[in-house]
């Protein structure tokens, strides 16, 4: 029978993740697989991860844990059940001798020392949006190790500036789920399919948008800026720009990514690192955002350049279209402090 191809009826489902990462094998600068391997053990855990959350309301997995992390904050029951399965799904891998969770105080040997890369990663960033139902993600940095194979892993394996990043991606759990990556040859992303428990290719090449006039900043800290994010938030506004802000991360900032835009979390008086985590939040987005054409800041270098000093240490965050985050780095070097 002449099967007509062109039609709905014959139209493939798409590429899958795992066909698309093994086409793409041979762009790694090391095709062994391990990299590819590991790229599938984090889908495997978010298809996981995102079934937990779209059962959230029906089963006793939303409020608080009842501990803290050792960030202060009050660990969900989610935080924690995400942090499970993302280092139960990467210790078994193989690929990976240790991991930085937002959720743990100190490096995750995972008994692995043959394992190539160390990760780090927030596994369910915006959790305190779970009971109200706002989209949340997990972030994902991925590095070769310094250290020796066959020996466990070191804090310099994991202190990384992130222009050392192999590989960095998100898992967005919203109105679709997606998983949207990079290995350094371009920002592609894939949308699940939970009927078939597939993630399928569904924006392939991302590009930030070169214009934007969209502003992501949470104002209510506005009397803590500093005057040049005060001045920018007023430039903003007098060019009629479109203020959103979700108070999720993830949502925020793949929002800016297929808008345009830009996402501040800036420094304050109290908080003069500001609030995001270098190592498990920013420098996977700057990654990311970089591929796609776009920047990341702290105001003063390029996240990527950042030497980390400290596993959980925070950096002020400037991320979107270029054009908008370079405005936002000149006022900040080119304001001068009233005498
Ligand atoms: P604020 C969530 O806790 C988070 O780390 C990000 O997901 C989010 O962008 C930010 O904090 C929100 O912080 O201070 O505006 O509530």
């Amino acid at each position: 029978m002449d099967y007509n191809l062109a039609s709905p009826v014959g139209t493939t489902v798409g590429t899958t993740l795992d066909r698309f990462i093994s086409k793409k094998q041979e762009q790694f600068p090391y095709a062994t697989g391990e990299l590819s391997q590991l790229l599938r053990d984090i889908a495997l855990a978010g298809k996981i991860v995102n079934r937990e959350i779209n059962r959230a309301g029906l089963i006793d997995v939303t409020g608080a844990y009842g501990s803290q992390n050792i960030q202060g904050e009050e660990q969900q029951k989610l935080d924690v059940i995400a942090n499970i399965r993302f280092i139960r799904a990467l210790r078994n891998g193989g690929e990976v001798c240790g991991i930085i969770s937002e959720e743990d105080d100190d490096i995750i040997d995972t008994g692995k020392p043959n394992g190539r890369y160390v990760v780090a990663i927030d596994p369910l960033d915006g959790s305190s949006n779970i009971d109200v139902n706002v989209s949340i993600g997990t972030i994902f940095s991925v590095y070769r190790r310094l250290s020796p194979r066959g020996t466990h892993v070191e804090e310099r394996d994991v202190m990384q500036p992130g222009k050392q990043q192999v590989a960095a991606g998100y898992l967005l759990y919203g109105s679709s789920t997606m998983l949207v990556y990079t290995t350094g040859y371009g920002v592609h992303g894939f949308t699940y399919e939970p009927s078939l428990g597939e993630f399928f290719l569904s924006h392939p090449d991302m590009l930030i948008p070169d214009k934007g006039s969209i502003f992501s900043v949470n104002e209510g800290n506005y009397e803590d800026f500093s005057e040049p994010i005060k001045e920018y938030l007023s430039f903003c506004k007098k060019n009629r720009y479109s203020a959103r802000y979700i108070g999720s991360l993830v949502a925020d900032f793949h929002r800016s990514l297929f808008k345009g835009g830009i996402y501040l979390y800036p420094d304050t008086a109290t908080a003069p690192k500001g609030k995001l985590r270098l190592l498990y939040e920013c420098n996977a987005l700057a990654f990311i955002v970089e591929q796609a054409g776009g920047k990341a800041t702290d105001g003063k270098q390029r996240i990527l350049e950042i030497e980390p000093s400290s596993l959980h240490e925070r950096c002020p965050f400037y991320i979107g279209t270029s054009a908008m985050v370079d405005d936002v780095s000149t006022r900040i070097q080119q304001y001068k402090q009233p005498s």
